[in-house]
């Protein structure tokens, strides 16, 4: 190397050095907002990347003002004690489903009714569509933010004591669910014990035997490991999980128009992609799950199971009416569009 190739070198790295310090000192200057964002499930769940396409996005998005932190597992609660620190102010975003939602939007109620939905294509429709703008403008009149729609998946019964092929199968069953009045009141009419409860406390009440099974998407069932304590999986699919991206309004009323922008198009993004992974372990995630040990029957006759829950609808329009019900049967999404 000649000492003149040398100095230059030098003088460049120099130059770059400074560069750096300077551009480093701008980003300390202008400290980026963490955006929290709570929800029950695994580090490698379906929600979680909707986190990451999320927290991609709306770095990218704001140019790197707002960063964001995910709080998996419940370490934020369960997902009706996130719903409240929304409200408070002590979360700033949360991913849940609409397991308890209803108990703060009643609107909501109408999606967790089962056998709503007859497959993924029309639920997604319906909530992309008008029905699903309508719900999150009930939702911002409840002191709490929709951002976007995003997905759980279709529930499936999972139990430690025998194989269900029928609601005859499961009668007698004591079942975990959602603290959800419309899944309470569709589990009585199969004569299982309803045991409501936060989904943080649901490994351990099977691990001790508190419950005997409980039901959740396939996305659920394998990354929170409840196939650990569970026996016999029976893809029932009785009811589709909506989930939803949410924002404490105390966030939402320190931001810009620009920036609410930015939050609503990475919530989307995030839904999107979680709504993708939900549709791959739909599959791939029952072969994992047999490969693990699970039981799984395939083969369930859904309209018996249709059959014995219809009367738990009334529960549903003696107290709201059958008007959002009929928006949502008569509405043009059709399955498998
Ligand atoms: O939203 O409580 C439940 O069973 C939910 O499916 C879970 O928290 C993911």
């Amino acid at each position: 190397m000649t000492a003149r190739f040398a100095r230059t070198a030098l003088n460049t790295a120099i130059a770059g050095l400074a560069g750096a310090a300077l551009a480093s000192t701008s980003v300390s200057a202008q400290a980026a907002q963490t955006v929290t964002v709570g929800h029950t499930t695994s580090d490698n769940s379906h929600y979680s990347v909707g986190v990451d396409a999320f927290k991609k996005t709306l770095e990218e998005l704001s140019g790197g003002e707002f960063t964001v932190e995910e709080h998996p597992s419940g370490a934020l609660g369960g997902e009706r004690a996130m719903i409240e620190g929304l409200q408070i102010g002590t979360i700033d975003t949360v991913i849940t489903s609409t397991g308890p939602l209803g108990n703060f939007v009643p609107e909501t109620y109408v999606l967790d009714l089962p056998f709503l939905f007859a497959d993924y294509d029309q639920a997604r429709c319906v909530l992309d569509g008008e029905i699903g703008q309508d719900l999150l403008d009930q939702i911002g009149n409840n002191n709490l933010v929709g951002l976007a729609w995003t997905e759980n998946g279709f529930r499936h019964l999972t139990n430690s004591k025998r194989d269900v092929k029928t609601p005859e199968d499961a009668a007698g069953l004591k079942i975990r669910t959602m603290e959800n009045q419309m899944h309470m009141a569709a589990f009585k009419e199969m004569d299982v014990h309803p045991t409501p409860m936060a989904f943080p406390e649901l490994f351990t009440a099977l691990q001790q035997g508190t419950v005997d099974g409980q039901e959740n998407p396939v996305s659920v069932i394998l990354t929170s490991n409840l196939w650990e304590v569970q026996d016999h999986m029976s893809l029932t699919g009785h009811v589709y999980s909506p989930a939803i991206m949410l924002a404490s309004p105390v966030l939402w009323d320190s931001l810009s128009d620009e920036e609410k922008g930015w939050f609503k198009q990475a919530a989307q993004a995030g839904a999107e992609a979680t709504r993708a992974e939900v549709s791959r372990l739909e599959t791939a995630g029952v072969k994992e799950l047999k490969e693990k040990g699970l039981t799984v029957i395939e083969d369930i006759d859904k309209s018996q199971f249709q059959d014995a829950v219809e009367p738990s609808y009334s529960v549903y329009t003696d107290q709201y009416g059958s008007e959002m019900l009929e928006r949502i049967r008569n509405s043009e999404c059709l399955t498998g569009s």
